[in-house]
């Protein structure tokens, strides 16, 4: 991690990094996600089950693992030392999924993990921090999201607030309640003056990718383009010792995504204790074999 990108994260909360993937890694990754989503339903189930979620997205489980131009971006050299960094070298890897917004989706409301542990429903802990000397940060929730299509600035998608993983209230209803009377739609929230100040709408393009703290109050607005979709591969990242909490039935895989994957993916998926050392953590390049 460079100290540019610690600074940025540590201040906002999230890193945007254009142009992460080489225009052939982009080509190979959206070849897989065509095959994907041209593959009938009934062919995928039990492995990467597609659903429609709420008409919010179309969404297909365990995607990362459909094809290795996929896998391999889970230890991406562009994001791997930041993995590495922001878990203090204690890696795990929880879920890899594709969602694919459309015209036809609707937005999805403003989250975070944060608002989650203060009203109660997730882990009530600090889980940002940077060393005394600034040399590093940890963050032990995060989500790496890989786009394969071009956004452009009016065409809706992802919303960050940058400095709210650092809030001590809960997001208010009430900003909810006006957004989606204005359909999360950003132009009629900016002419209305309603959004949060500061409240910023991402435009990466095919390619891009970006780093967030699951803390940072987040979501989606309303998909406007019908001439192109947002396909992102959304990668969910936490400490080897914090999956060790979680429980087997939300952290297993299928058996038939767990063989195809490599013994480098299935070393960053394991639990493990705090003070074991994951050999895949004393890597800098992670070739998948
Ligand atoms: O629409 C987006 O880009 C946000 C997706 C999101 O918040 C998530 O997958 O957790
Ligand atoms: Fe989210």
């Amino acid at each position: 991690m460079t100290p540019e990108q610690r600074y940025t994260f540590d201040a906002a909360g999230y890193l945007y990094l254009p142009n992460a993937m080489s225009p052939e890694e982009l080509q190979e990754a959206r070849n897989a996600i065509d095959r994907l989503m041209t593959t009938p339903h009934e062919e995928l189930k039990g492995e990467f089950d597609y659903v429609d979620q709420g008409g919010v997205f179309h969404h297909y489980y365990h995607a990362f693992a459909y094809d290795k131009a996929l896998e391999r971006l889970v230890t991406h050299r562009a994001t791997w030392p930041i993995i590495k960094e922001l878990t203090a070298e204690k890696p795990g890897f929880m879920r890899g999924n594709l969602k694919v917004d459309s015209h036809e989706c609707t937005y999805l409301t403003l989250h975070s993990l944060r608002e989650q542990s203060l009203e109660g429903n997730g882990f009530a802990r600090d889980i940002h921090w940077t060393s005394p000397n600034g040399d590093r940060v940890y963050c032990d929730y995060f989500n790496i999201f890989w786009y394969f299509d071009d956004v452009r600035p009016g065409d809706g998608g992802v919303i960050m607030l940058p400095g709210s993983h650092k809030n001590t209230i809960p997001f208010s209803d009430g900003i909810h309640e006006t957004m989606a009377e204005f359909d999360y739609d950003y132009d009629k929230c900016i002419t209305n003056n309603i959004l949060p100040h500061g409240l910023v709408n991402l435009a990466p393009n095919a390619g891009d990718v970006i780093i967030a703290s699951d803390q940072v109050c987040h979501g989606g607005l309303k998909w406007k383009a019908k001439d192109r979709m947002r396909r992102f591969l959304v990668l969910r990242y936490s400490t080897q010792y914090l999956l060790a909490y979680m429980s087997d039935g939300d952290l297993n895989l299928p058996a038939g995504v767990m063989n195809r994957l490599s013994p480098e993916t299935k070393e960053l998926l394991a639990k493990d204790q705090i003070f074991h050392t994951k050999s895949i953590a004393m890597t800098d390049d992670v070739v998948l074999s």
